[in-house]
């Protein structure tokens, strides 16, 4: 596959010591970063790696002695002899990995409780900042109070340990408690996005039979107000016949219809809780939450995570990828309805004691400095954002950034799609003023923690690698037929070994399970994405292999032309799929959103092309190039190539829709097509 160079002359106005490898620029940590840092050395890292690669166990028990335990684990990695599907014997022992068995824990203790014994007992747990720019900061004892309240609350529902629970909510401290109160108490939580139609709440509530859902009268976005309770009714209306209560949670104050018997607001049922409740002491392998992703069908897979394992692998993620410290301000902006949400908002952080930021509403409002506004006036340390939001704020032009103090800030972090170098060198120069390490973390929902991403201190840093795995991670890039790519060439992301926060199954689906993610490797976990390793180890990920299309014979990622046309100063964002051709086999169409100031004519379109074709080849010119103000999304920013796919071959979408965050958008390309 052709490599993607970066023909562009940046300044060198940075701290961090630059050099090129080959054409590629890499960053070293600086001096001052890594000396503080608790892994300051690429030595230091590899010999860490190597022990957790030769005894995972070993290392792994070492580790989980910083968490709280109930009672200690019998064995670290076990696996329960499977009673393997029809799908076929392919996961073996790996799919049926238990971590921790026969230990005792509880992810809401070791978040909060453990804690509440030390000086960060007083320390700002949760800093909140509304739409409307309203302020609450939780500290880690009222976040004890808060969570135990709502816990009892959930049991004089009638919720006990097993039970699921679907949450449908803004981003409102509420959110992170009512999440917490569930782990308390043992009860799996299902968290829904709250840009989820009624239609996709009733599948999910369905899929796992929550006995409750708690959600809000409505949800601040764009300064509008979305009707979350209204969706609930109209999904339980529709049919869920497992929903016996609903706590709502008033928030917008928009009128909302409450079913006598069924509905409970939140304030009336807090306001008689006691704010006793002690955590319930679980198993290690009791099921944490599920956390429903789309799949290749239309039907979404319910992911179950189960609470040691992931409980590890986010605090250790945490601690040594963030390099989290006390003294931190840590800011995820993902939403919980994310994978990201729960890892790097909740569980991550909170299990190190962190400050983080919260905030509930869109990144542009009021106007587009909104998220630098955050950074600077509660003093952010640590920012960690997807690149489709960095894409956009490109496109709204530098001067909304600058206009910020943002010298709080030094850890920059980046997570969903691949970030392509262009948009890496923004982030490092303009919001990091280069001073400080981005680290590019590739993971998934189904992984439950980041597994591939430079430690920032010691790692050497290439703009569009996701570089090194982390401990206990065992990737590989592989062919087909499951030998080893060579330095450089394209393959399959395949990762060899067991992990601690490794998903435990699909829910209710055990063959869809090990169809999907053990049988193309048998014995081996397959991601689904492609990845090339260069000679120095490094790992670039190249998107999903769906995405891949065949033009004449040749296989070209999305993810490389797509990156080629963002390496053109008038481009913001683009999205290339294949539209079938009876010559080629596939076309190439793109859909590209430009910068401000751009005018969207056909000599800029010929412009592209040639572009392009100068970057990867000729092979690789868009056949149809087409303009758009948006693209259509999912919630974390991926692009949903299906639609636009299906746009591109047929001229309207007729396939699932629910993960899409704005429908809008596809109102709009489908009004761009008819010109
Ligand atoms: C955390 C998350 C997972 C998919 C994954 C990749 C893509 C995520 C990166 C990335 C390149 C990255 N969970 N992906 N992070 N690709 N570089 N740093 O996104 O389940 O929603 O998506 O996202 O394709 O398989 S997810």
């Amino acid at each position: 596959m052709a490599k993607s160079t970066t023909k562009k002359k940046h300044s060198k106005r940075s701290d961090s010591i630059e050099s090129t490898l080959g054409e590629k620029r890499l960053f070293k940590p600086s001096k001052a970063f890594s000396e503080k840092a608790r892994i300051s050395s690429m030595a230091q890292y590899e010999k860490l790696y190597r022990a957790s690669i030769k005894d995972p166990e070993k290392f792994f028990a070492k580790q989980a002695e910083e968490l709280h335990w109930f009672k200690k684990w019998r064995k670290v990695l076990e696996t329960k002899n499977p009673r393997l599907s029809k799908a076929g014997a392919g996961g073996g022992s790996f799919a049926f990995t238990q971590w921790f068995t026969g230990g005792e824990i509880n992810a809401c203790y070791n978040c909060i409780d453990r804690h509440l014994s030390s000086p960060r007992k007083n320390k700002a747990a949760i800093i909140w900042e509304g739409e409307n720019f309203e302020q609450r900061t939780l500290t880690y004892s009222q976040l004890h109070r808060e969570v135990s309240k709502a816990a009892n609350v959930l049991k004089s529902l009638g919720v006990k340990t097993g039970d699921r629970v679907a949450i449908y909510m803004g981003m409102t401290p509420e959110l992170a408690i009512a999440v917490l109160a569930c782990a308390r108490i043992g009860a799996t939580h299902t968290v829904i996005f709250g840009g989820f139609s009624a239609e996709a709440i009733r599948d999910r509530v369905n899929d796992c039979d929550a006995k409750l859902i708690i959600t809000a009268d409505g949800a601040f976005r764009r300064g509008t107000i979305i009707d979350l309770k209204k969706n609930v009714d109209n999904a339980v209306t529709s049919g869920c016949p497992s929903v016996e209560k609903v706590l709502v949670l008033k928030r917008t104050a928009n009128a909302v219809v409450m079913i006598a018997g069924r509905d409970v607001w939140w304030h009336e049922a807090m306001a008689e809780a006691s704010a006793n409740c002690p955590a319930t002491p679980l198993d290690s392998e009791h099921p944490l939450y599920i956390l429903y992703t789309s799949g290749t069908t239309g039907k979404p897979k319910g992911i179950v995570h189960t609470t040691a394992g992931y409980l590890l692998g986010t605090y250790l993620t945490m601690k040594y990828i963030f390099d989290i410290r006390d003294e931190d301000v840590f800011w995820c902006s993902a939403d919980v309805g994310w994978v990201t949400g729960h890892s790097y908002v909740l569980y991550g952080p909170l299990a190190n004691g962190a400050t983080i930021v919260m905030y509930e509403g869109a990144p542009t409002y009021p106007a587009p400095d909104r998220f630098w506004d955050i950074i600077e006036r509660h003093g952010a340390t640590i920012f960690y954002t997807a690149p489709t939001a960095i894409r956009a704020f490109i496109r709204a032009g530098d001067e909304h950034s600058n206009k910020h103090d943002m010298s709080s800030l030094r850890l920059l972090g980046s997570v969903g799609e691949p970030i392509n170098p262009e948009a890496w060198m923004w982030y490092h120069r303009v919001i990091g003023k280069g001073r400080c390490p981005i680290v590019d973390t590739w993971w998934q929902t189904e992984t439950g923690a980041i597994m591939i991403s430079p430690i920032p201190g010691a790692v050497p840093t290439i703009p569009g690698s996701a570089t090194l795995p982390f401990f206990g991670v065992e990737p590989e890039v592989v062919r087909k037929d499951g030998t080893k790519c060579n330095p450089d060439e394209g393959g399959y992301l395949i990762i060899k070994k067991p992990w601690p926060s490794m998903l435990r199954g699909i829910y209710k689906d055990p063959e869809r399970f090990q169809k999907q993610y053990f049988t193309e490797y048998p014995g081996l976990y397959f991601t689904g994405d492609g990845a090339r390793q260069d000679k120095n180890g490094y790992f670039w990920i190249m998107g999903r292999v769906d995405d891949v299309i065949n033009v004449s014979g040749h296989r070209l990622g999305t993810m490389e032309v797509e990156s080629a046309l963002v390496g053109h100063e008038s481009v913001a964002e683009a999205a290339v799929v294949g539209r079938p051709d009876e010559i080629k086999g596939s076309a190439l169409v793109a859909f590209v959103t430009l910068k401000k100031g751009w005018p969207a004519d056909e000599s800029l379109k010929e412009k592209l092309r040639n572009h392009v074709a100068e970057m990867i080849g000729s092979i690789a010119k868009p056949d149809d190039i087409r303009f758009s103000d948006a693209l259509p999304k999912t919630r974390s920013g991926k692009i949903m190539r299906r639609l636009l796919r299906e746009l591109a071959s047929t001229g309207s979408v007729a396939g699932d829709t629910t993960t899409l965050e704005d429908f809008s958008v596809l109102e709009q390309l489908r009004a761009g097509e008819e010109e």
